[in-house]
């Protein structure tokens, strides 16, 4: 699982101190609530669901010019066990009101200058919050979330970039706008509302907020650089997933995309987690190959061979994932 703060570890995850530990849901609700870690593991059904968390600019360092922000490869991606509550449950009791529109997430991490401030406090649409997979989680692979990932409590929102799932979660607040905290603005995780060439200097009014991720797939087996037999199948395997929660199917090629194979898709555990893949590759004679792979959702949208849509902070790139393989 990769590591994303914005700011300071909080002092109490550090600690594993949950003592006194409480969520708050307020704004555009009848009830507004007060949660502790026990209310919520008491009160609601407990889930636990295997979801991707993406970064949003997981791939931004492969396009040109580049941008400001962490050089993310192939690597901002996970996909654990979280177990927790329904966020749409528990919005339920609360009561979310006509007039809701967007929720606003806080958390009690610090901010890096020390200051009293919000590292980061994004939101999604009521009805993403309404969805029934995401989750207020205390519990990643069966286990207490890790310092690191918001002991003792955080959002997954997946599908949408991993910036809405706060971390350290200390409050829900149920807007009647679309949230305005701290990294909801600007260049923060928008894109421009129209293509623009690579390196365009967008205005600041021409951009929107990124929601759904595309769809993406890896492939993490064999090692980049493998030798294989010639004229022998060899296996090759990944990871597909998609931010409307479908993949339909997976595709490899080892000809630079002249020709494409069908890969044989595992079934999802639940929606939003990510597929395993397999498919069997013959290089015909010894010599450099490459595979690629890309996945479809089911809308029939599939992954770009090169980087698609350039936008100033380097979000949702989705170009095909490539490996060479050494035919021996
Ligand atoms: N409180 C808090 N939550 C946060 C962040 C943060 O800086 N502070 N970073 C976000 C971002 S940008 C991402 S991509 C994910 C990363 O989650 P992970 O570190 O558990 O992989 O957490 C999100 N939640
Ligand atoms: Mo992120």
């Amino acid at each position: 699982m990769f590591i994303r703060l914005n700011g300071l570890v909080p002092q109490t995850a550090l600690d594993g101190d949950a003592e006194g530990w409480v969520l708050t849901v307020d704004g555009e609700v009848d009830t507004p609530l007060s949660l502790s870690l026990d209310d919520l593991k008491s009160q609601f059904e407990n889930v636990t669901l295997q979801l991707v968390v993406e970064c949003g600019g997981n791939g931004r360092a492969f396009f040109q010019p580049g941008s400001s922000g962490n050089q993310w490869t192939t690597g901002a991606v996970g996909c654990p066990e979280w177990t927790g509550v329904r966020l749409a449950d528990v919005l339920k009791a609360a009561g979310v009101k006509s007039s809701a529109v967007y929720t606003g997430h806080y958390g009690n991490d610090v901010h890096l200058s020390g200051e009293e401030k919000d590292t980061i406090s994004r939101g999604v649409p009521i009805a993403k919050a309404q969805e029934p997979e995401g989750l207020i989680a205390w519990a990643m692979n069966g286990e207490d979330v890790p310092a690191l990932h918001g002991f003792p409590l955080r959002l997954v929102i997946p599908g949408y970039p991993g910036s809405v799932s706060q971390k350290y979660l200390t409050r829900i607040w149920v807007r009647d706008q679309v949230h305005d905290g701290e990294k909801m603005g600007g260049y923060s995780y928008r894109l421009p509302a129209y293509p623009v060439a690579p390196g365009t200097e967008v205005p600041e009014e021409d951009m929107v907020i990124l929601e759904e991720m595309p769809v993406k797939s890896l492939i993490t087996f064999p090692q980049t650089g493998t030798e294989v037999p010639a004229g022998q199948a060899a296996e090759v395997r990944g990871h597909a997933w998609a931010g409307n929660g479908d993949v339909a199917a997976v595709h490899v090629s080892v000809d630079f995309g002249r020709t494409w194979q069908q890969a044989t898709l595992d079934p999802a555990p639940n929606r939003f987690a990510w597929q395993r893949w397999r498919a069997q590759v013959t290089p015909p004679i010894a010599g450099y190959y490459e595979v690629w792979a890309r996945a479809t959702d089911a809308n029939g949208v599939s992954q770009p061979p090169v980087s698609p849509g350039w936008n100033p902070r380097g979000y949702g790139n989705n170009l095909q994932h490539r490996i060479a393989l050494i035919a021996v």
